[in-house]
């Protein structure tokens, strides 16, 4: 596919006036006078891991919402990981690990530790709750 950039220098190298850009820009994008969406900037919540729970322990988003995780430890390191999804994050302490989470279909998703963190790692867990 062409891109803008490829068309200017398309239209800089033939010596196109710029009527004929315009026609072609036209025929690339018919849309191209409409203006463009503005990207949605993305929710963020917060979560806190420490041995052996997430704070919060459910997270609520809605379907199709943009949400970023920003995932930080207070003791050791923790994983984020929600299998279902494919997502999953190293949590260390002092340091604020940023995981945007992928659209998923109204559900509820189950996240857990997946890095050793002592005797009851197994019970680390909490809940993605899609609306
Ligand atoms: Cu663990």
């Amino acid at each position: 596919m062409l891109t803008l950039a490829s068309v200017a220098v398309i239209a800089a190298t033939s010596g196109a006036s710029r009527p004929l850009l315009t026609a072609r820009l036209a025929s690339l994008r018919p849309d191209a006078e409409r203006p463009l969406p503005v990207a949605e900037a993305p929710r963020v919540v917060h979560v806190t891991a420490r041995r052996f729970e997430y704070e919060p322990a459910e997270i609520h988003v809605a379907a199709g919402e943009s949400v970023v995780l920003e995932l930080e430890s207070v003791d050791r390191r923790h994983g984020f990981s929600i299998p279902e999804l494919h997502v999953r994050a190293d949590v260390d302490p002092g340091t604020t690990t940023r995981l945007a989470l992928p659209k998923a279909a109204p559900g509820i998703y189950v996240f857990a530790c997946d890095v050793f963190c002592g005797s009851h790692h197994e019970d680390m867990a909490g809940e993605l709750i899609v609306d």
